[in-house]
C-alpha cells in the first residue's frame, strides 16, 4: 500500500472521512485537490422497513432534493387549477400517479449517486461502501455489507456521519411507521397519511402529500416549527389547515396498530392528550414519524479515541475551527453541537475545514445569518434572527419590526389566498437599524431570500433597503416599500380580491 503523502509516511492515509453525505463529499474532494490521499467510508444502515439508498448522504437520497420535487410535484397541482382561469381547458379530470413520481424522482437520484462516485474517482479520492469505527488512536476499522473487515490509519480524521430519523418508543413505531427515510422511496402510495410531529421535515411532508391529493393529518405535541419565528411558523400552519391538512393539536401517539395488512395497509392510532387524560383513535393508511433526529455518533468507536459527546444529544461539540477535543479528529455537518442543520452548511464547513488543514487558509465557517426555507406549500423563508429571539437579545424598545401582507400577481386573476403571504423585517434600532431578521412567506421564497441574505451578510439596513429599487411586479419588492411598524398597530392587510 501506497503511503500518505504528508503524514511522514506513517499513515495509510493523510485524512480518512466517515459519512459520504453533503459534509463528508465536500471535504474530502476539496482535501483531495490539495494532493492528499483521502479515504472516505460511506455505509446506509437501512431502515426497520429494509429501506437504503447509494452515495450521497441524507440531502439527495433521503431529504432536501426528493422532497423538493415532491413538493414541486404538488405545486404543479395548484398551478393546474390555476391555469383553468388563464384560459386552459383540459377535458380529463386530473389524477396523479404516484409510482410515476416516485420512479422519475429514484432515477435522477440514481443519476446524482453516480456522479458522486466519478467525482469522488476523478478526484483521486477513495471511496469504501463501509461501516467505520473507530478501534485506536488514528485507526479505523471499515466494515463492509459482507461482514468483511479491513483496518487503516491516518493522520487526520473527520467525523460526517450525519442523522437518522428517531422513532417514538411506543408499541408499533417500527413496525408499522415510516419515516422520511421510506417514505420517498415508497413504492406505493401512502394513502390516508398521519403525520407525526412539527419539525420542518414534518410539515414539508404532510403539505406535498395534501398538495397531491391524499387525506393528511399532523399530530401536533407542542407548537410548529420550534426554533423557527412563531407568527411565521403560525401562517405557514394557517395556510397548511386552510389547504385541507387537518392538525390535531396537543396529542401524542402511544400505541399504534395494524388493522389490515397491505401497501397500504391500515393502522389503528391512539393518542393521548398532552393536557389531559384524554385518548383519541383514528385510522390511516401510512402513519409517518417525524419526531426528530438522532446522530449517528453512538456505534463509531468514538470512546476508544476519547472523543466527547454531548450525552442527551450525542452530538459533537467541537471549537471554531471544527475541532473535537482530539486534535487530530474533526467533525463537521448535522452532528455538530448547537450548529444549523442544513447541507449548505455541512458542505462549506467541509470545503473550509480541508482548506484550512491542507490549503494555507485561516477563513473559519460562518454559522451565522445562514439564510434558510422551509418548503410548506406557502413557502417560509427566513434569515437572522427571529422576532422573538431579537426582542430577548436587544430589548423591544431596540428593535423596530415592519411588515406587510402581500398578494402574488400570479395569484390576483385565480382570486384565492389575498393576505396569506406576508413579509415581515426586524431591525436593531441601536445600530443604524441593521436588518437583523428576515421572513417571507410566499411562492418561491427560497429563491427571494437567498438574495437577501447576502445583503444581510453585508450589513444591510433599512435605510438602503428603501432605497433599494424593487422589480416589478414581482413579490420580492414588497421588501423596498415596507413602512408599517407592528408598533404602529396599523393594519396591514391587502385590500381588494
Ligand atoms: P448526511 O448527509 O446525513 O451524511 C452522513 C452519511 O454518513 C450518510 O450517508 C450515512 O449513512 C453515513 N454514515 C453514518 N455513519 C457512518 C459510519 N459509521 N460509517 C460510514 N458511513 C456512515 N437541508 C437543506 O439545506 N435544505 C433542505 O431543503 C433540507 N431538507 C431536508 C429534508 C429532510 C426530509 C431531511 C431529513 C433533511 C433535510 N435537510 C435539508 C438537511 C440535510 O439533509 C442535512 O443537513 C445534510 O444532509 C447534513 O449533511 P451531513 O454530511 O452532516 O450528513
Ligand atoms: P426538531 O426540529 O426538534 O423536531 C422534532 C419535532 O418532533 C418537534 O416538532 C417535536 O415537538 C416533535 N416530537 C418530538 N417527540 C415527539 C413525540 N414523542 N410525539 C410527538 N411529537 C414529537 O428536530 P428534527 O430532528 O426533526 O430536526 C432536525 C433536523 O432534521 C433538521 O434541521 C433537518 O436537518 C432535518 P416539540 O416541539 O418538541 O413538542
Amino acid at each position: 500500500m501506497n503511503e500518505a503523502t504528508g503524514s511522514g509516511g506513517s499513515y495509510d492515509y493523510d485524512l480518512i472521512v466517515i459519512g459520504g453525505g453533503s459534509g463528508g463529499l465536500s471535504a474530502s474532494k476539496a482535501a483531495a485537490k490539495y494532493g492528499k490521499k483521502v479515504l472516505v467510508l460511506d455505509c446506509v444502515s437501512p431502515t426497520p422497513l429494509g429501506t437504503t439508498w447509494g452515495l450521497g448522504g441524507t440531502c439527495v437520497n433521503v431529504g432536501c432534493i426528493p422532497k423538493k420535487l415532491m413538493h414541486q410535484a404538488a405545486i404543479l397541482h395548484q398551478s393546474l387549477e390555476d391555469a383553468r382561469k388563464f384560459g386552459w381547458t383540459f377535458d380529463e379530470k386530473v389524477s396523479h400517479d404516484w409510482t410515476t413520481m416516485k420512479d422519475a424522482i429514484n432515477n435522477y437520484i440514481g443519476s446524482l449517486n453516480w456522479g458522486y462516485r466519478v467525482a469522488l474517482r476523478d478526484n483521486g479520492v477513495t471511496y469504501e461502501n463501509a461501516h467505520g469505527e473507530f478501534i485506536g488512536p488514528h485507526k479505523i476499522k471499515a466494515t463492509n455489507k459482507k461482514g468483511k473487515e479491513t483496518v487503516h490509519t491516518a493522520e487526520t480524521f473527520i467525523i460526517a456521519t450525519g442523522e437518522r430519523p428517531r422513532y417514538l418508543g411506543v408499541p408499533g413505531d417500527k413496525e408499522y411507521c415510516i419515516t422520511s427515510d421510506d417514505l420517498f422511496s415508497l413504492p406505493y402510495s401512502p394513502g390516508k397519511t398521519l403525520v407525526v410531529g412539527a419539525s420542518y421535515v414534518a410539515l414539508e411532508c404532510a403539505g406535498f402529500l395534501a398538495g397531491l391529493g391524499l387525506d393528511v393529518t399532523v399530530m401536533v405535541r407542542s407548537i410548529l416549527l420550534r426554533g423557527f419565528d412563531q407568527q411565521m411558523a403560525n401562517l405557514a400552519g394557517d395556510y397548511l389547515e386552510n389547504h385541507g391538512v387537518k392538525i390535531i393539536r396537543r396529542f401524542v401517539p402511544t400505541k399504534i396498530e395494524q388493522i389490515e395488512a397491505g401497501t397500504p395497509g391500515k393502522l389503528k392510532v391512539t393518542a393521548r392528550s398532552t393536557e389531559g387524560s384524554e385518548n383519541i383513535e383514528g385510522e390511516y393508511n401510512t402513519v409517518l414519524l417525524a419526531v426528530g433526529r438522532d446522530s449517528c455518533t453512538k456505534n463509531i468507536g468514538l470512546e476508544k479515541v476519547g472523543v466527547k459527546i454531548v450525552e442527551k444529544s450525542g452530538k459533537i461539540p467541537v471549537n471554531d475551527v471544527e475541532q473535537t477535543n482530539v486534535p487530530y479528529i474533526y467533525a463537521i455537518g448535522d452532528i455538530l453541537e448547537g450548529k444549523l442543520q442544513l447541507t449548505p452548511v455541512a458542505v462549506q464547513a467541509g470545503r473550509l475545514l480541508a482548506a484550512r488543514l491542507y490549503g494555507g487558509s485561516s477563513v473559519k465557517c460562518d454559522y451565522i445569518n445562514v439564510p434558510t426555507t422551509v418548503f410548506t406549500p406557502l413557502e417560509y423563508g427566513a434569515c437572522g434572527y427571529s422576532e422573538e429571539s431579537a426582542l430577548e437579545k436587544y430589548g423591544a424598545e431596540n428593535v423596530e419590526t415592519y411588515h406587510s401582507y402581500f398578494w402574488p400577481l400570479e395569484w390576483t386573476i385565480p382570486s384565492r389566498d389575498n393576505n396569506k403571504c406576508y413579509a415581515k423585517v426586524i431591525c436593531n434600532k441601536q445600530d443604524q437599524n441593521r436588518v437583523i431578521g428576515f421572513h417571507v412567506l410566499g411562492p418561491n421564497a427560497g429563491e427571494i431570500t437567498q438574495g437577501f441574505g447576502a445583503a444581510i451578510k453585508c450589513g444591510m439596513t433599512k435605510e438602503q433597503l428603501d432605497s433599494t429599487i424593487g422589480i416589478h411586479p414581482a413579490c420580492a419588492e414588497i421588501f423596498t416599500t415596507l413602512s408599517v411598524t407592528k408598533q404602529s398597530g396599523q393594519s396591514v392587510q391587502q385590500s381588494g380580491c
